[in-house]
């Protein structure tokens, strides 16, 4: 009987110590989905960036000495998943961290955590977006939500539905600038919320109830981990996209039960014992 090979993914994103985003919720969740989950950590938070006043402890020198004990370990990731960056000269060692911990076969998620609702977090300038660009021929998987597509693409973001044809052309650019499979998140589908997915076999649209007008903090992060561990565990795309989804969806729906207020995250931890 062949054993059992447990995937391990190393994550690079910030440690907020409360709102329910990065690494707070891609460690349980990435180990729920029985991957073991590896942490090189970008900024340390006391809280996200939506709310007014934060701590913020960027690690952007840190991170090459952190890592260089991993190459001493010698080890080497079944996926990489990257969220949010603290500099622009983060994205060098986000290249050189892949550069050096990827094979043929790793999985590599780009979430190019840059903004939401048609504005960049407060963290995020222009040249930071310019810088984020480079990762996309690095990645296997990018996930932005639709202001984080408009971001990288150049196209206007504007409320409202968009229409088919501009949900291809913004995926085409983003194929463009050398992403491979594409899922641009949230989609505002009249009463409904769709994902739109683009790899090099077509395009597909997964649409969802929409649930609740505010928007949810850390939703992003926890749909890019559940995708970021069945990519390494050759979970099929579509397949994934529609797990992650209603469990977000789910999520969204037991916090507003709960009255917990959109900016504290969504509380995920509930359902985590569903995730498989
Ligand atoms: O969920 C995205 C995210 C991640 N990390 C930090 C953030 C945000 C969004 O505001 O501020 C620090």
């Amino acid at each position: 009987m062949t054993k059992k090979q447990q995937k391990k993914i190393a994550v690079i994103n910030d440690f907020s110590g409360f709102g329910r985003c990065s690494l707070m919720v891609s460690v349980p969740i990435i180990s729920a989905m029985k991957v073991q989950c590896c942490a090189l950590p970008t900024a340390i938070l006391s809280n996200h960036t939506g709310y007014e006043d934060f701590f913020f402890d960027d690690y952007t020198e840190r991170m090459r000495p952190y890592y260089q004990k991993w190459q001493q370990l010698q080890l080497h990731f079944d996926g990489i998943y990257t969220g949010f960056l603290g500099s622009v000269r983060q994205v060098a060692i986000v290249e050189e961290f892949i550069h050096q911990f990827s094979g043929e076969d790793t999985a590599i998620l780009v979430d190019p955590v840059m903004g939401d609702n048609g504005h960049p977090y407060t963290t995020v300038d222009k040249a930071l977006c310019d810088e984020i660009r480079h990762l996309l021929p690095l990645s296997t998987i990018i996930t932005p939500n639709v202001t984080e597509a408009c971001l990288l693409s150049g196209m206007d973001y504007h409320e409202g539905a968009y229409s088919e044809a501009e949900q291809k052309e913004m995926a085409y650019r983003l194929h463009r600038l050398g992403a491979r499979q594409i899922v641009i998140t949230g989609f505002d589908m009249g009463d409904e919320i769709g994902d739109f997915i683009s790899c090099p076999d077509g395009t597909s649209q997964l649409l969802r109830q929409k649930i609740s007008g505010s928007p949810h903090a850390g939703t992003g992060d926890v749909f890019a981990s559940v995708l970021a561990a069945d990519a390494v565990n050759g979970v099929p795309l579509a397949q994934s996209v529609r797990k992650a989804s209603s469990f977000v969806g789910e999520a969204i729906r037991l916090s507003d039960e709960m009255g917990i207020p959109a900016q504290d995250g969504v509380c995920f931890e509930e359902i985590l014992c569903t995730l498989r």
